[in-house]
């Protein structure tokens, strides 16, 4: 059976984009077609300054969001990747296995390092590691699939690679994933910067739809998106990156194709309006079960507790086996 990996950093609170870009084809496709891992990726909250309590309080949070959305703990696991030992094991291997040069090349990292430097701030060492990680926590599972917004293409790149360079070395030891990318949707814009991705650790929140968004708030923000000069409503990303973001999402709201309903409309407003209801009719369901699950905090505890039981039994000979095939002398 196909055996399937992703997470999600609790860095801020979950968006619009996590769902359409992800977890939406968790809940929907992944988790009834395959042997799904979902993983809340806590250690990966730590590479950029963080607050403590908070990285803890949105670990549970996101836990509790994906519940909400649809994820089954009886068709999937679910758990938090600093549960299971053998992810931080499996990466001091790889980063064995990696260069420097190649985590330098990696986009996000050359872009949050900027980031980092613009606003004073120190480079934290992991985030220059944190592909590495990231590919430990694919590669421990055996995953043949990593469905991926597309802003992580390129880290499910960088994990092939070292899969094939240790299988190489030392013997097969990982099997070689590759990403899955959503057919709509892989890269939800920000409203208010329809050029850059709508991240969740953003710091300017106006253009960001966050899925426990009040339904007046998701209206106003879908209200005000920056559109483009003109007034036509076309399907065209260069050309009209505000409206073709909306479009997009309109689309990924109703399943419907964005060039076809870019026809049905002559004014930027009428678009706004829809793509607004839409957007809240999607999250009318998952706010409401999040309450429900708020008021049962021993259920995620459990669901929780058991998800990490089972990733650990399928992630330790795994990475047993990568630790006697790089030349450790395994434990008497
Ligand atoms: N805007 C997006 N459109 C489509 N997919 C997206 N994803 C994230 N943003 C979008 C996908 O959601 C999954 C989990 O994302 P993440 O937690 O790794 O990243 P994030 O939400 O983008 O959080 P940050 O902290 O703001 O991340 P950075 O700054 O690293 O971009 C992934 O599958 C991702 O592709």
């Amino acid at each position: 059976m196909t055996r399937i990996f992703s997470g999600i950093k609790p860095t801020g609170h979950l968006t619009l984009g996590n769902y359409l870009g992800a977890v939406r084809q968790w809940v929907e496709t992944d988790q009834h077609r395959a042997d799904a891992l979902f993983s809340v990726v806590d250690l990966h909250a730590l590479t950029v300054d963080h607050d403590p309590a908070r990285v803890r309080r949105l670990s549970r949070q996101a836990a509790t969001l994906l519940l909400a959305a649809g994820l089954d703990p009886a068709l999937c696991t679910l758990f938090v990747q600093s549960h299971v030992d053998e992810h931080t094991r499996l990466s001091y291997l790889l980063e064995c296995t990696a260069s420097d040069g190649e985590m330098r090349r990696m986009i996000q990292y050359k872009e949050k390092s900027a980031r980092e430097k613009a606003a004073g701030g120190s480079v934290r060492l992991s985030l220059l590691t944190y592909p590495v990680l990231m590919a430990a926590d694919i590669l421990a599972y055996g995953a043949d699939e990593v469905p991926v917004g597309d802003d992580q293409a390129q880290h499910v790149e960088l994990t092939r690679d070292l899969a094939v360079r240790f299988n190489q070395r030392y013997g097969q030891t990982f099997t070689v994933p590759r990403a899955v990318l959503p057919q709509v949707a892989a890269r939800v814009m920000d409203l208010q910067d329809p050029t850059s991705k709508m991240g969740k650790s953003h710091a300017e929140t106006s253009g960001i739809v966050y899925l426990l968004d009040e339904p007046d708030v998701v209206r106003r923000k879908v209200m005000r998106a920056v559109t483009d000069s003109g007034s036509e409503v076309v399907y065209d990303r260069e050309a009209k990156p505000g409206v073709t973001n909306l479009l997009e999402l309109l689309a990924a709201c109703t399943d419907k194709d964005p060039g076809e309903l870019a026809a049905g409309y002559t004014s930027y407003g009428a678009l706004k309006k829809d793509t607004a209801d839409a957007v809240v009719e999607l999250l009318r369901p998952l706010r409401e079960r999040h309450a429900e699950l708020c008021a049962d905090p021993a259920y995620v505890d459990g669901v929780l507790r058991e998800g990490a039981r089972r990733a650990r039994e399928l992630a330790r000979p795994t990475v047993d086996a990568a630790y006697r095939a790089i030349g450790l002398l395994p434990a008497g």
